[in-house]
């Protein structure tokens, strides 16, 4: 941090509210979002924590539509999924509200109206998609057509979902309204812009220029979008659903979901702080901290400031950590396609585990770069180093205790410099996690947390108490009081990134609370205090619980590739007569043997009713000769004839494909008399 700032406000992105989370949205936004806001609050710096779902757009309408209910009925389902989820998760927001909400209603008005009457708006109008039928002009999402790219049916006019092309409406072939099914015609419509090529200068400069410490992977979005010169920007929509624009000629027009949304911040601080709300909004002293996903990069270090500086009374980001995305088993999340991992299904199949999923998901945060997570990963992570490195110190320390010293500290003696060694790297372990968490590089200050507990491994194993108390008690009593110093900093060290473990352990060692500047202290537990009986902290994750997840993707996966295999498109119409040129029958196989010098072909004699005629067939590699002799099978039979391999063929044999690609023989059910015809 350059400045001196009196408080921060830390926003996470708000998640749409037409979905439960899943471990994506947890690794990118609201984990890292809440170590920092646990730390800050550590360090007993003011901060504000402010959250809520997102629960406007198209994909909310189209949902409700499908199931058949209101878009309201919709948001509440999953506002209340995702903010119980959230709650379970500990993610520590001072607030959770929604964008449905009366003040939001408010305040999103209020600052529209702001803008335009500032004149911060161009207005323009444009031709849009019209559904005649339905009377209503048609968002992106509700144009469906063939995709000019790669012919699929059913793109959006937005992105073909099966070649991932990005799409305008009207590149769409055959385009249809989803409301009537109707072809839509074309009709003028007024929208309200934000101008963003007025404001690329300032922004150029503030970006580039001022915050050259964002994340690489943040500058260079920007850096991108700047150079590519920024376009005018609609902020409103014709839809029913989300706030109106309150104007008077605005009959019909909501503002854009991503003008509306990220004001969700503001207005959710109002809900909460109805008088000092703006402290946190306008105040040069606070700091204002997004944390997002990278697909959130433009709107909230290009699209949200040109708004806020539009306004002019409120404060810009200092910094805006994005992360990049958390992949499962090697493929991109995906609702649609069902590829997650929800946060309310994890908690069933892994009741009491918040912290082990935190904890991989920051091990693994995808913070420079996209990551995977995969359930292997997961069980490794939680068996070696939570079980097997922090879980296991903890409970040799305090067992130990329990057996000599009957449960309570005991008194340091003598100190070896190997103690003093150990003590002073313990000590300097606060700066190190401090430096990583202002820096917003989780990841690195987690695993000094874990540091701390490899060295308290290593210096039982160096030191050996059991070995020890055969001869010397005094030595033991140094050995486990210097240990159990180090358990209650672990106490401490891991309370932003791991706090329901923190809390466990803090019980354990009977110790209510402990200040983050104590961290790195080497006397925070007094010579004679009691500990409780020793507990696990955590506990190994066995093979079948990962394999039942795995299983779990597995069938997904399988489920998913039947639905995306699509058939070839039909061929062109051909008349009736042209069908009656075909002549297609029935043959016995009389004889059946590979073509010399080749792995693919099958020659074979077949009795056509008139004649014996030789067919070359490409299907060697899924039958075998033999097995075919006596057959029947399908063939045109007045192909011209043509010489395969020096082989004259007289027809075509008819097969079609397996799901795996082999060909498969058309044959009769029920043997006919060879020559008879297909009709
Ligand atoms: N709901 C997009 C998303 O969940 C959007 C974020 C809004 S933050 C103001 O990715
Ligand atoms: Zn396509």
């Amino acid at each position: 941090m350059n400045k001196n700032f009196k408080r921060t406000t830390v926003t996470a992105a708000l998640p749409y509210a037409n979905g439960p989370v899943h471990l994506g949205h947890m690794a990118g936004v609201y984990v890292p979002a809440d170590i920092y806001v646990r730390y800050l609050r550590l360090k007993k710096r003011d901060v504000l924590f402010v959250g809520g779902s997102d629960e406007h757009g198209v994909p909310i309408t189209i949902r409700a539509k499908k199931e058949g209910i209101t878009p309201q009925d919709v948001v509440d389902r999953y506002h209340k999924l995702i903010k119980d989820s959230f709650k379970e998760f500990g993610i520590s927001f001072d607030i959770y509200s929604r964008t449905t909400s009366e003040t939001h209603k408010e305040v999103a008005s209020d600052f529209f109206k702001k803008l335009y009457e500032k004149g911060e708006f161009v207005e323009k109008t444009s031709e849009q998609y019209y559904d005649e039928e339905a009377k209503t002009f048609l968002a992106d999402r509700y144009i469906t057509g063939e995709c000019p790219h790669c012919h699929a049916e059913g793109a959006y006019g937005d992105q073909c979902e099966s070649c991932g092309t990005s799409l305008n409406p009207t590149d769409l072939i055959n385009p249809k309204s989803v409301i009537s099914g109707g072809k839509p015609s074309m009709k003028e419509t007024k929208h309200w812009y934000l101008p963003l090529d007025k404001h690329e200068e300032w922004l150029s400069k503030w970006i580039l220029e001022d915050h050259k410490e964002w994340r690489p992977n943040v500058y260079g979005q920007c850096k991108s979008w700047l150079d590519m010169g920024l376009q005018p920007r609609a902020v409103s929509r014709d839809l029913s659903w989300g706030i109106p624009v309150p104007l008077a000629d605005a009959e019909g027009k909501v503002l854009y979901v991503w003008f509306d949304a990220p004001i969700g911040y503001i207005s959710n601080t109002k809900e909460l702080l109805p008088d000092s709300w703006e402290t946190w909004w306008k105040d040069p002293e606070t700091r204002l901290v997004h944390f997002i996903g990278k697909d959130n990069i433009v709107f909230h270090c290009i699209v949200f400031p040109a708004m806020l500086k539009a306004e002019g009374s409120y404060i810009l980001p200092d910094n805006v950590p994005s992360n990049e995305f958390m992949n499962l088993e090697g493929d991109k999340i995906s609702t649609s396609r069902n590829w997650a991992v929800w946060l309310h299904e994890y908690l069933k199949d892994f009741p009491g585990k918040q912290d082990v999923l935190r904890y991989v998901l920051t091990a693994n945060a995808p913070e420079t770069k996209d990551n995977d997570f995969t359930w292997k990963d997961f069980q490794a992570h939680n068996n070696s180093e939570l079980v097997g490195i922090y879980g296991n110190f903890v409970n040799r320390a305090l067992v130990l205790t329990h057996k000599y010293f009957e449960g309570k500290v005991p008194a340091i003696a003598n100190l070896t410099d190997y103690d003093k060694e150990t003590l002073a790297e313990f000590s300097s372990i606060k700066e190190k996690i401090e430096g990583y968490l202002e820096d917003f590089k989780f990841r690195y200050a987690q695993r000094e947390a874990m540091n701390l507990a490899r060295i308290g491994n290593k210096y039982l194993a160096d030191t050996e108490p059991w070995k020890v108390a055969k001869t010397d008690m005094s030595r033991v009593a140094t050995i486990m009081n210097i240990s159990l110093q180090l358990v209650a900093n672990l106490a401490i060290a891991f309370e932003p990134f791991l706090p329901f473990s923190s809390k466990k352990l803090r019980a354990l060692i009977q110790v209510d609370s402990f200040e983050w500047d104590e961290l790195g202290s080497t006397s925070l537990l007094k010579e004679g205090h009691q500990l409780s009986k020793p507990e696990l902290l955590f506990d190994k994750i066995e093979d079948e619980e990962i394999e039942i997840q795995i299983e779990r993707l597995r069938k997904i996966k399988e489920e998913n590739d039947k639905m995306n295999h699509k058939a070839n498109p039909i061929k062109p119409n051909i008349e009736f007569d042209d069908f009656l040129k075909l002549d297609m029958r029935v043959g016995t196989v009389l004889e059946c043997v590979k073509v010399p010098k080749t792995d693919k072909l099958l020659q074979f004699k077949i009795e056509d009713g008139l004649n014996q005629r030789t067919i070359v067939s490409g299907i060697a590699e899924f039958y075998k000769p033999e097995d075919l002799v006596g057959k029947q099978v399908c063939f045109i039979a007045n192909l011209a004839p043509r010489k395969l391999r020096g082989v004259l063929s007289e027809g075509m044999i008819l097969s079609t494909e397996d799901s795996d690609g082999n060909l498969v023989l058309l044959q009769p059910k029920k043997e006919v008399t060879p020559g008879n015809e297909i009709k």
